[in-house]
């Protein structure tokens, strides 16, 4: 992939929850492409916007190291690891540009179906499985309660039944999830979907005029959904 600077580049989802949305609505913006051969790259035929097809965990470092322009890819990812940066001391270069209506779901504390729910001091002394240490601990902060935090890239709802956390943290559509799992919302952190993202600091050079046309187009469309 060149580094080239007269072009834009748009990190989307390869394939999941937010892969097929996200190139519907680019081309409802009158974008189309031509893929490469091992379909990671697309190359814009009728404007000069690039689609780069990516794992969801790798845009907002993607965005981070210039890589890309911008990038679609659910809140709650953008904002873990703008969580993460904060905790390591690094600047934010990236931020939320646009919310996108799609990919709607919330980051919930969920746990046991026996439990009564009494409220997050609750929590304190527990231990509590997640994919989303940087929210959850900004989160348990914010309400003074000290709880571990245990790390788990998937699987996370199982997590109680194995031992290895006495309640979770994760993402919530249906709940479909949560009840095959006997367990049960009690608190919501964050409520997320789809955005764009973006650089905190604009374009200095023909970047700059090809992004206002993108939002302008963006705008429209999603005008136009609700
Ligand atoms: O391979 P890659 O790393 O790119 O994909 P991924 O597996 O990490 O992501 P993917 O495709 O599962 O999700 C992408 C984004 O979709 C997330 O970051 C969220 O912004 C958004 N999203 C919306 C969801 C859900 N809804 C959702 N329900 N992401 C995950 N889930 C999970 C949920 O945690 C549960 O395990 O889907 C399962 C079903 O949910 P229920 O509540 O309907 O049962
Ligand atoms: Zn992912």
């Amino acid at each position: 992939v060149p580094a080239a600077r007269d072009r834009l580049r748009i990190a989307i989802q390869k394939s999941g929850r937010l892969s097929d949305p996200a190139r519907a609505l680019l081309a409802s913006c009158g974008l189309s492409w031509r893929e490469s051969r091992d379909k990671l790259f697309c190359y814009g035929e009728t404007a000069p916007v690039d689609l780069l097809l990516v794992r969801d965990d790798d845009i907002p470092g993607l965005l981070a190291d210039g890589v890309c322009d911008y990038g679609i890819v659910g809140r709650n990812v953008l904002e873990e690891q703008a969580a993460e940066r904060a905790a390591a001391g690094k600047p934010q270069v990236s931020k939320e540009i646009l919310p996108l209506g799609f990919g709607g779901c919330r980051l919930d504390i969920a746990v046991p179906d026996a439990w009564e729910w009494e409220g997050p001091q609750q929590l304190q002394g527990k231990r509590i499985a997640t994919s989303y240490p940087g929210l959850l601990g900004k989160w348990l902060a914010g309400q003074g309660v000290d709880a571990g935090i245990v790390t788990l890239s998937g699987s996370v709802e199982i997590a109680p039944r194995l031992g290895q956390a006495d309640l979770i943290c994760d993402l919530v559509s249906s709940g479909a999830t949560l009840a095959a799992n006997q367990l049960k919302p009690v608190q919501t952190i964050m409520r997320s979907e789809a955005v764009l993202a973006g650089p905190v600091q604009p374009f200095a050079d023909i970047r700059g005029e090809l992004a206002q046309l993108l939002l302008r187009r963006l705008d429209g469309v999603l005008r136009l959904k609700d």
